[in-house]
């Protein structure tokens, strides 16, 4: 299928495809927090080096959510300790809105002759020395998809198995972000041996009992706030620890405050280890959840969001947020 880039991502493509071609060992990485478009564009392209005879080695700051193992080569995939000490020639990071997003793999970034930054996200800054970076991607698995398909002239069934899951869950199910020439990558993929419905089973239809038990606790302090149209729940270490879950069991609960007909800004605040509360938030409508987030050095899309506290409470984080979606409505940027 041919699918015509602009001017200004071809040219991107063609300077990656130089240094890939060029170089000889490269080190790839993505954010914390890992979700589909993070993981499956990083294996799909990790398997497109392999395929052109690169060494080429995975280190994430976190380790691979569960629902996501399906995935091909997911065993050989490093979580970053300072043990790991190696000097790639080049180091790819992947769907990182920033650089501080992929913790402290950056430290390994740094040891490399070249960093390339492949990211969707609207506020990346441009942190590398070969930055590709473009919004009007539908996700960082849709740049891969080109890139590989310059790179190596096909892409095989593992690759479009990644990138398919890349580009699924990070438009929610085919629901946001949806460009015109999104589809026909979708399609082209499933062409290569990407299983749609396997794919979608292993994503959303696999989840443990005791992740629903989670979401019955954190639905006990589900609030509703009329005036603004917000919604939000907080999830806390005693309720993992009572239900024994995870942080990932936590993954689609923020989707199911978007359906929520009368809301337009939803949240989940979500205690985690060492002093630090996480924010996800979504938008529904014109309010700006990035711009929400940036207040407190996080980031995201327009519609999708996150951030970090460090030392607060549940509590204290819950009236930072809602302090900050009033301020925002009071500067009419809604
Ligand atoms: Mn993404």
């Amino acid at each position: 299928m041919e699918i015509q880039l602009s001017l200004n991502d071809a040219k991107k493509v063609s300077e990656i495809c130089e240094i890939l071609e060029k170089e000889r060992y490269f080190l790839l990485t993505t954010h914390r927090n890992i979700d589909g478009d993070a993981i499956g564009s990083e294996i799909a392209l990790y398997s497109a080096l392999k395929r052109a005879g690169k060494e080429a080695i995975i280190v994430n700051y976190d380790s691979i959510p569960a629902i996501y193992r399906f995935l091909p080569y997911t065993k050989r995939v490093h979580i970053y300790s300072s043990e790991i000490s190696i000097t790639p020639d080049v180091a790819i990071v992947i769907d990182c809105g920033s650089s501080d997003r992929t913790g402290n793999v950056f430290k390994l970034v740094k040891k490399a002759k070249i960093v390339v930054n492949i990211d969707h996200h609207f506020s990346n800054p441009g942190f590398a020395h070969l930055n590709w970076t473009n919004h009007n991607f539908s996700a960082t698995g849709e740049m891969v998809y080109f890139l590989i398909s310059y790179l190596n002239r096909d892409i095989s069934r593992k690759e479009a198995e990644c990138l398919y899951t890349a580009i699924l869950t990070d438009t929610g199910s085919f629901i946001y972000n949806i460009k015109p020439f999104t589809m026909g990558v979708v399609q082209d993929l499933i062409n290569r041996g990407a299983a749609p419905e396997k794919i979608a089973k292993k994503v959303y239809l696999e989840r443990p009992l005791r992740s629903i038990k989670l979401l019955y606790l954190a639905l006990g302090n589900l609030k509703f706030e009329r005036e603004r149209k917000t919604c939000w729940m907080k999830i806390s270490r005693d309720m993992y620890r009572k239900t024994r879950t995870k942080e990932e069991d936590t993954e689609g609960f923020i989707d199911l405050l978007v359906k929520i007909k009368e809301a337009n800004i939803v949240f989940l605040i979500k205690e985690a280890h060492n002093n630090v509360v996480k924010v996800s938030l979504r938008s529904k409508g014109r309010f700006d959840v990035e711009c929400l987030a940036s207040k407190f050095g996080g980031g995201g899309h327009k519609k999708a969001a996150g951030c970090y506290f460090t030392g607060l409470s549940l509590d204290e984080v819950e009236q930072k947020v809602l302090n900050e979606i009033d301020k925002m409505f009071q500067k009419g940027r809604m």
